[in-house]
Protein backbone atom coordinates (compact mmCIF):
# COMPACT_ATOMS: atom_id res chain seq x y z
CA UNK A 1 0.00 0.00 0.00
CA UNK A 2 2.76 2.83 0.82
CA UNK A 3 4.08 2.22 -3.04
CA UNK A 4 0.56 3.19 -3.83
CA UNK A 5 0.25 6.12 -1.67
CA UNK A 6 3.51 7.33 -2.93
CA UNK A 7 2.58 6.68 -6.58
CA UNK A 8 -0.93 8.74 -6.01
CA UNK A 9 1.33 11.68 -4.48
CA UNK A 10 -0.31 11.19 -0.75
CA UNK A 11 2.99 10.51 0.64
CA UNK A 12 2.68 13.55 3.41
CA UNK A 13 -1.26 12.80 3.97
CA UNK A 14 0.29 9.29 5.08
CA UNK A 15 2.52 10.69 7.37
CA UNK A 16 -0.09 13.20 8.94
CA UNK A 17 -2.79 10.31 9.17
CA UNK A 18 -0.16 7.97 10.70
CA UNK A 19 0.98 10.27 12.80
CA UNK A 20 -2.47 12.20 14.15
CA UNK A 21 -1.56 15.13 12.86
CA UNK A 22 -4.56 17.22 11.32
CA UNK A 23 -5.81 17.53 7.75
CA UNK A 24 -5.32 20.89 6.31
CA UNK A 25 -7.94 22.38 3.17
CA UNK A 26 -5.76 21.59 0.56
CA UNK A 27 -5.30 17.72 1.89
CA UNK A 28 -9.02 17.14 1.94
CA UNK A 29 -9.24 19.01 -1.53
CA UNK A 30 -5.78 16.58 -2.87
CA UNK A 31 -8.29 13.87 -1.75
CA UNK A 32 -10.97 14.32 -3.35
CA UNK A 33 -9.44 14.47 -6.70
CA UNK A 34 -7.65 10.98 -6.27
CA UNK A 35 -9.40 8.35 -8.00
CA UNK A 36 -7.74 5.53 -6.77
CA UNK A 37 -10.43 4.27 -4.01
CA UNK A 38 -8.44 1.57 -1.95
CA UNK A 39 -6.15 4.26 -1.22
CA UNK A 40 -8.55 6.43 0.48
CA UNK A 41 -10.08 3.59 2.28
CA UNK A 42 -6.70 2.21 3.61
CA UNK A 43 -6.17 5.83 5.42
CA UNK A 44 -9.29 6.66 6.11
CA UNK A 45 -9.12 2.95 7.86
CA UNK A 46 -6.32 3.80 9.79
CA UNK A 47 -8.39 6.53 11.84
CA UNK A 48 -11.68 4.58 11.79
CA UNK A 49 -9.46 1.72 13.93
CA UNK A 50 -7.50 3.90 15.54
CA UNK A 51 -11.06 5.22 17.32
CA UNK A 52 -12.83 2.51 17.51
CA UNK A 53 -11.44 -0.80 16.32
CA UNK A 54 -13.39 -3.37 14.48
CA UNK A 55 -16.92 -1.71 16.30
CA UNK A 56 -19.69 -1.25 14.45
CA UNK A 57 -22.34 0.64 16.61
CA UNK A 58 -26.01 0.66 15.42
CA UNK A 59 -29.26 1.31 17.24
CA UNK A 60 -33.19 0.06 17.60
CA UNK A 61 -34.87 3.31 16.90
CA UNK A 62 -38.32 4.91 15.54
CA UNK A 63 -38.65 8.37 13.23
CA UNK A 64 -41.17 10.35 13.50
CA UNK A 65 -41.84 13.11 11.21
CA UNK A 66 -44.66 14.80 12.77
CA UNK A 67 -45.38 17.49 9.68
CA UNK A 68 -43.83 18.37 6.33
CA UNK A 69 -45.66 21.67 6.79
CA UNK A 70 -42.42 24.26 6.05
CA UNK A 71 -42.26 27.55 5.72
CA UNK A 72 -38.51 27.34 3.95
CA UNK A 73 -39.33 24.91 0.79
CA UNK A 74 -35.59 24.32 -0.05
CA UNK A 75 -35.62 23.16 -3.55
CA UNK A 76 -33.22 20.15 -2.82
CA UNK A 77 -36.45 18.72 -0.53
CA UNK A 78 -39.13 16.52 -1.23
CA UNK A 79 -41.00 16.39 1.76
CA UNK A 80 -41.52 19.96 3.20
CA UNK A 81 -45.03 21.57 1.38
CA UNK A 82 -47.03 24.44 1.64
CA UNK A 83 -49.78 24.23 4.17
CA UNK A 84 -52.23 24.23 1.20
CA UNK A 85 -50.35 21.38 -0.29
CA UNK A 86 -52.51 18.19 -1.18
CA UNK A 87 -49.28 16.31 0.01
CA UNK A 88 -49.31 18.44 3.62
CA UNK A 89 -49.48 16.24 6.68
CA UNK A 90 -49.76 16.90 10.60
CA UNK A 91 -49.85 14.63 13.18
CA UNK A 92 -51.94 15.80 16.01
CA UNK A 93 -50.33 15.25 19.67
CA UNK A 94 -52.82 12.17 20.08
CA UNK A 95 -51.50 10.81 16.42
CA UNK A 96 -48.06 10.97 17.63
CA UNK A 97 -48.61 9.58 20.87
CA UNK A 98 -50.39 6.42 18.85
CA UNK A 99 -47.49 5.95 16.80
CA UNK A 100 -45.31 5.35 19.81
CA UNK A 101 -47.80 3.28 21.71
CA UNK A 102 -48.05 1.04 18.59
CA UNK A 103 -44.82 0.13 19.39
CA UNK A 104 -44.25 -0.31 23.14
CA UNK A 105 -43.75 -4.15 22.87
CA UNK A 106 -40.03 -3.39 20.88
CA UNK A 107 -37.02 -2.54 22.60
CA UNK A 108 -36.84 1.11 21.34
CA UNK A 109 -34.14 2.90 22.29
CA UNK A 110 -34.42 6.20 20.54
CA UNK A 111 -37.18 8.61 18.99
CA UNK A 112 -35.93 10.42 16.51
CA UNK A 113 -38.18 13.12 15.75
CA UNK A 114 -37.87 15.35 12.66
CA UNK A 115 -40.57 17.74 10.73
CA UNK A 116 -40.86 20.70 8.63
CA UNK A 117 -40.70 24.64 9.97
CA UNK A 118 -44.48 25.01 10.44
CA UNK A 119 -45.76 28.27 10.59
CA UNK A 120 -48.38 28.31 12.66
CA UNK A 121 -48.23 25.44 15.27
CA UNK A 122 -47.88 26.12 18.68
CA UNK A 123 -44.84 26.31 21.40
CA UNK A 124 -46.77 24.07 23.81
CA UNK A 125 -47.13 21.75 20.65
CA UNK A 126 -43.46 20.50 20.41
CA UNK A 127 -43.27 20.84 24.42
CA UNK A 128 -46.22 18.54 24.23
CA UNK A 129 -45.30 16.39 22.41
CA UNK A 130 -42.02 15.54 24.25
CA UNK A 131 -44.22 15.37 27.61
CA UNK A 132 -46.47 12.57 26.23
CA UNK A 133 -43.88 10.93 24.25
CA UNK A 134 -41.74 10.80 27.65
CA UNK A 135 -44.90 9.50 29.78
CA UNK A 136 -45.29 6.65 27.43
CA UNK A 137 -42.29 5.60 27.57
CA UNK A 138 -40.06 7.11 30.05
CA UNK A 139 -36.64 5.10 29.31
CA UNK A 140 -36.40 6.40 25.51
CA UNK A 141 -34.52 8.79 24.60
CA UNK A 142 -35.54 11.54 22.45
CA UNK A 143 -33.25 13.07 19.59
CA UNK A 144 -35.45 15.67 18.26
CA UNK A 145 -35.73 18.80 16.04
CA UNK A 146 -33.00 20.56 14.02
CA UNK A 147 -31.01 23.42 14.85
CA UNK A 148 -33.12 24.43 12.04
CA UNK A 149 -36.42 23.71 13.87
CA UNK A 150 -34.71 24.56 17.26
CA UNK A 151 -34.56 28.69 15.72
CA UNK A 152 -37.70 28.31 14.33
CA UNK A 153 -39.32 26.96 17.24
CA UNK A 154 -37.64 29.89 19.72
CA UNK A 155 -38.78 32.38 16.92
CA UNK A 156 -42.59 31.29 18.02
CA UNK A 157 -42.13 31.30 21.42
CA UNK A 158 -40.09 34.66 21.03
CA UNK A 159 -37.37 33.24 23.74
CA UNK A 160 -33.60 33.14 23.36
CA UNK A 161 -32.32 29.69 22.36
CA UNK A 162 -31.16 28.81 25.71
CA UNK A 163 -34.59 29.14 26.92
CA UNK A 164 -36.18 27.53 24.00
CA UNK A 165 -33.53 24.68 24.31
CA UNK A 166 -33.93 24.25 28.59
CA UNK A 167 -38.36 24.62 27.97
CA UNK A 168 -37.24 21.25 25.72
CA UNK A 169 -34.84 19.31 27.82
CA UNK A 170 -37.45 19.90 30.59
CA UNK A 171 -40.00 18.41 28.84
CA UNK A 172 -38.40 15.84 27.57
CA UNK A 173 -35.79 16.30 24.50
CA UNK A 174 -32.49 14.46 24.99
CA UNK A 175 -30.33 15.17 22.49
CA UNK A 176 -30.27 17.04 18.90
CA UNK A 177 -30.09 14.89 15.41
CA UNK A 178 -27.75 16.65 12.54
CA UNK A 179 -30.39 17.59 9.95
CA UNK A 180 -30.32 21.14 8.69
CA UNK A 181 -26.58 21.77 7.97
CA UNK A 182 -27.09 21.57 4.35
CA UNK A 183 -23.65 22.88 2.85
CA UNK A 184 -22.96 25.83 5.09
CA UNK A 185 -21.92 28.27 2.01
CA UNK A 186 -23.88 31.02 1.76
CA UNK A 187 -23.82 31.01 -1.85
CA UNK A 188 -25.27 27.45 -1.69
CA UNK A 189 -27.73 28.45 0.86
CA UNK A 190 -28.94 31.62 -1.43
CA UNK A 191 -29.55 29.32 -4.00
CA UNK A 192 -30.98 26.23 -2.84
CA UNK A 193 -32.45 27.38 0.61
CA UNK A 194 -32.81 31.15 1.56
CA UNK A 195 -35.21 30.72 3.72
CA UNK A 196 -33.42 28.96 5.90
CA UNK A 197 -31.66 29.96 8.87
CA UNK A 198 -28.42 30.39 7.99
CA UNK A 199 -24.76 28.43 8.54
CA UNK A 200 -23.93 30.23 11.14
CA UNK A 201 -26.91 30.47 12.87
CA UNK A 202 -26.88 26.71 12.72
CA UNK A 203 -24.02 26.62 14.29
CA UNK A 204 -24.60 29.00 16.73
CA UNK A 205 -27.51 27.07 17.86
CA UNK A 206 -25.59 23.69 18.18
CA UNK A 207 -22.59 25.24 20.32
CA UNK A 208 -25.92 27.01 22.80
CA UNK A 209 -26.83 23.34 22.74
CA UNK A 210 -23.61 21.92 23.60
CA UNK A 211 -22.30 24.67 25.69
CA UNK A 212 -25.79 23.42 28.17
CA UNK A 213 -24.63 20.26 27.92
CA UNK A 214 -27.00 19.05 25.57
CA UNK A 215 -25.15 16.83 22.61
CA UNK A 216 -25.50 16.47 18.87
CA UNK A 217 -25.21 15.02 15.43
CA UNK A 218 -23.82 17.31 12.39
CA UNK A 219 -24.44 16.24 8.66
CA UNK A 220 -23.83 17.76 5.49
CA UNK A 221 -25.89 17.43 2.39
CA UNK A 222 -23.82 16.83 -0.62
CA UNK A 223 -24.03 15.42 -4.26
CA UNK A 224 -26.03 18.54 -5.53
CA UNK A 225 -24.21 21.76 -6.86
CA UNK A 226 -21.88 22.16 -4.32
CA UNK A 227 -18.18 22.52 -5.04
CA UNK A 228 -15.20 20.13 -3.64
CA UNK A 229 -14.29 23.41 -1.83
CA UNK A 230 -17.39 23.94 -0.27
CA UNK A 231 -18.05 20.61 0.97
CA UNK A 232 -14.18 20.84 2.62
CA UNK A 233 -14.89 24.72 4.36
CA UNK A 234 -18.26 23.20 6.00
CA UNK A 235 -16.08 20.18 7.38
CA UNK A 236 -13.85 22.45 8.42
CA UNK A 237 -16.67 24.48 9.96
CA UNK A 238 -17.54 21.55 12.00
CA UNK A 239 -14.16 20.66 12.93
CA UNK A 240 -13.74 24.41 14.58
CA UNK A 241 -16.97 24.42 16.60
CA UNK A 242 -16.16 20.82 17.72
CA UNK A 243 -12.67 22.26 19.00
CA UNK A 244 -14.88 24.56 20.66
CA UNK A 245 -17.50 22.36 22.45
CA UNK A 246 -16.59 18.77 22.23
CA UNK A 247 -20.33 18.75 22.01
CA UNK A 248 -20.85 16.30 18.66
CA UNK A 249 -21.40 12.89 18.78
CA UNK A 250 -21.36 11.74 15.03
CA UNK A 251 -21.07 13.38 11.07
CA UNK A 252 -23.49 11.74 9.02
CA UNK A 253 -22.94 13.09 4.77
CA UNK A 254 -26.19 12.62 3.59
CA UNK A 255 -26.59 12.02 0.18
CA UNK A 256 -28.39 13.70 -2.09
CA UNK A 257 -32.18 12.33 -3.82
CA UNK A 258 -32.94 14.36 -6.35
CA UNK A 259 -36.62 12.70 -7.28
CA UNK A 260 -39.44 14.71 -6.84
CA UNK A 261 -37.35 18.10 -5.94
CA UNK A 262 -36.79 21.10 -7.92
CA UNK A 263 -33.26 19.77 -8.40
CA UNK A 264 -34.93 16.43 -10.29
CA UNK A 265 -32.54 16.96 -13.31
CA UNK A 266 -29.48 16.01 -11.02
CA UNK A 267 -28.08 12.89 -11.13
CA UNK A 268 -28.49 10.91 -7.82
CA UNK A 269 -24.65 10.27 -6.47
CA UNK A 270 -22.83 7.35 -7.18
CA UNK A 271 -21.14 4.93 -5.21
CA UNK A 272 -17.51 6.08 -5.38
CA UNK A 273 -18.63 9.59 -4.18
CA UNK A 274 -20.27 8.50 -1.55
CA UNK A 275 -17.35 6.20 -0.12
CA UNK A 276 -15.03 9.20 -0.84
CA UNK A 277 -16.72 11.10 0.69
CA UNK A 278 -17.31 9.35 4.17
CA UNK A 279 -13.74 8.54 4.16
CA UNK A 280 -12.78 12.13 3.63
CA UNK A 281 -14.82 13.23 6.33
CA UNK A 282 -13.38 10.73 8.34
CA UNK A 283 -10.01 12.18 7.64
CA UNK A 284 -11.14 15.64 8.44
CA UNK A 285 -13.47 15.24 10.88
CA UNK A 286 -10.08 14.25 13.35
CA UNK A 287 -12.16 15.70 16.54
CA UNK A 288 -15.26 13.78 15.87
CA UNK A 289 -16.03 10.56 17.58
CA UNK A 290 -18.05 8.57 15.21
CA UNK A 291 -18.81 8.51 11.50
CA UNK A 292 -22.38 7.54 10.63
CA UNK A 293 -23.21 5.46 7.02
CA UNK A 294 -26.82 6.25 7.03
CA UNK A 295 -28.25 3.25 5.32
CA UNK A 296 -31.52 4.72 4.16
CA UNK A 297 -29.82 7.42 2.25
CA UNK A 298 -26.99 4.90 0.64
CA UNK A 299 -29.03 1.48 0.77
CA UNK A 300 -28.03 -1.16 2.39
CA UNK A 301 -24.89 -2.43 0.43
CA UNK A 302 -22.63 0.80 -0.04
CA UNK A 303 -23.45 1.46 3.36
CA UNK A 304 -22.22 -2.23 3.97
CA UNK A 305 -18.91 -1.04 2.35
CA UNK A 306 -18.51 2.00 3.94
CA UNK A 307 -17.44 0.48 6.94
CA UNK A 308 -14.08 0.01 5.57
CA UNK A 309 -14.30 3.74 4.08
CA UNK A 310 -14.17 4.99 7.36
CA UNK A 311 -18.05 4.61 9.16
CA UNK A 312 -18.34 3.22 12.44
CA UNK A 313 -22.09 3.32 12.84
CA UNK A 314 -24.97 2.19 10.30
CA UNK A 315 -27.80 4.09 12.28
CA UNK A 316 -30.25 2.05 12.78
CA UNK A 317 -33.28 0.12 12.29
CA UNK A 318 -35.05 3.55 11.53
CA UNK A 319 -38.93 2.62 10.43
CA UNK A 320 -41.32 5.47 9.08
CA UNK A 321 -38.62 7.79 7.72
CA UNK A 322 -40.11 10.33 4.82
CA UNK A 323 -37.31 12.96 4.19
CA UNK A 324 -35.86 10.40 1.48
CA UNK A 325 -38.11 7.99 0.73
CA UNK A 326 -40.26 11.37 -1.04
CA UNK A 327 -37.47 12.08 -2.92
CA UNK A 328 -37.10 8.43 -4.07
CA UNK A 329 -35.11 6.65 -2.38
CA UNK A 330 -35.28 2.96 -2.96
CA UNK A 331 -34.04 1.10 -0.05
CA UNK A 332 -36.18 -0.45 2.48
CA UNK A 333 -38.31 1.63 4.86
CA UNK A 334 -36.69 -0.75 8.25
CA UNK A 335 -33.89 -3.19 9.39
CA UNK A 336 -34.44 -5.97 12.14
CA UNK A 337 -31.73 -6.03 14.41
CA UNK A 338 -30.59 -9.28 13.16
CA UNK A 339 -30.63 -7.87 9.39
CA UNK A 340 -28.43 -4.98 10.50
CA UNK A 341 -26.13 -7.54 12.51
CA UNK A 342 -25.79 -9.83 9.62
CA UNK A 343 -24.85 -6.73 7.07
CA UNK A 344 -21.77 -5.88 9.93
CA UNK A 345 -20.70 -9.39 10.57
CA UNK A 346 -20.50 -9.59 6.65
CA UNK A 347 -18.17 -6.75 6.61
CA UNK A 348 -15.86 -8.39 9.08
CA UNK A 349 -16.81 -6.19 12.07
CA UNK A 350 -18.59 -6.69 15.06
CA UNK A 351 -21.98 -4.92 16.04
CA UNK A 352 -22.82 -3.18 18.96
CA UNK A 353 -25.73 -1.91 19.68
CA UNK A 354 -25.66 1.21 21.26
CA UNK A 355 -28.35 4.57 22.59
CA UNK A 356 -28.12 7.78 21.39
CA UNK A 357 -24.74 8.62 23.56
CA UNK A 358 -23.05 6.16 22.25
CA UNK A 359 -23.29 3.96 25.01
CA UNK A 360 -23.05 0.26 24.42
CA UNK A 361 -26.09 -1.88 25.17
CA UNK A 362 -24.87 -4.85 26.77
CA UNK A 363 -26.03 -8.45 25.16
O1 LIG B 1 -32.04 18.28 7.12
C1 LIG B 1 -33.64 16.83 2.68
C2 LIG B 1 -31.79 16.14 4.29
C3 LIG B 1 -32.13 15.94 6.52
C4 LIG B 1 -33.14 15.57 1.01
O2 LIG B 1 -28.76 13.07 13.25
C5 LIG B 1 -32.27 15.27 2.05
O3 LIG B 1 -28.44 10.93 13.30
C6 LIG B 1 -31.22 13.70 0.74
O4 LIG B 1 -30.73 15.03 9.14
N1 LIG B 1 -32.03 13.96 -0.30
C7 LIG B 1 -32.96 15.25 7.58
N2 LIG B 1 -31.30 14.34 1.93
C8 LIG B 1 -32.39 13.88 7.94
C9 LIG B 1 -31.26 13.98 8.91
C10 LIG B 1 -30.76 12.78 9.60
C11 LIG B 1 -31.03 11.53 9.10
C12 LIG B 1 -30.55 10.42 9.79
C13 LIG B 1 -29.86 10.55 10.96
C14 LIG B 1 -29.62 11.81 11.46
C15 LIG B 1 -28.90 11.95 12.75
C16 LIG B 1 -30.06 12.94 10.78
O5 LIG B 1 -32.30 15.30 5.29
C17 LIG B 1 -32.47 17.36 6.19
C18 LIG B 1 -31.75 17.54 4.87
O6 LIG B 1 -30.42 17.88 5.08
N3 LIG B 1 -32.58 16.08 3.06
N4 LIG B 1 -34.00 16.51 1.45
C19 LIG B 1 -33.01 14.87 -0.21
N5 LIG B 1 -33.80 15.13 -1.24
Amino acid sequence: MEALIEKEGLSQIYEKVIQGKRLSREDGIRLFKTQNLPVIAFLANIIRERLNGDKTFYIYNQHINYSNVCKNLCKFCAFGKEKSSPHAFEMTLDDIEDEVKKRLNEPIREIHIVGGCHPDLPYEFYLEMLKRIKKIRPECHIQAFTCVEIAHIAQIADKSIEDTLKDLVDSGLGSIPGGGAEVFSPRIRERLCPEKLSGQGWLEVAKAAHRMGIKSNATMLYGHIESIEERLDHLIALREAQDETGGFLCFIPLAFHPKNTELESISPTGGVDDLKTIAISRLMLDNFPHIKAYWIMLGTKVAQIALSFGADDLDGTVLEEKITHMAGAETEKALSRDEIERIIKAAGRIPIERDTLYNEIPT
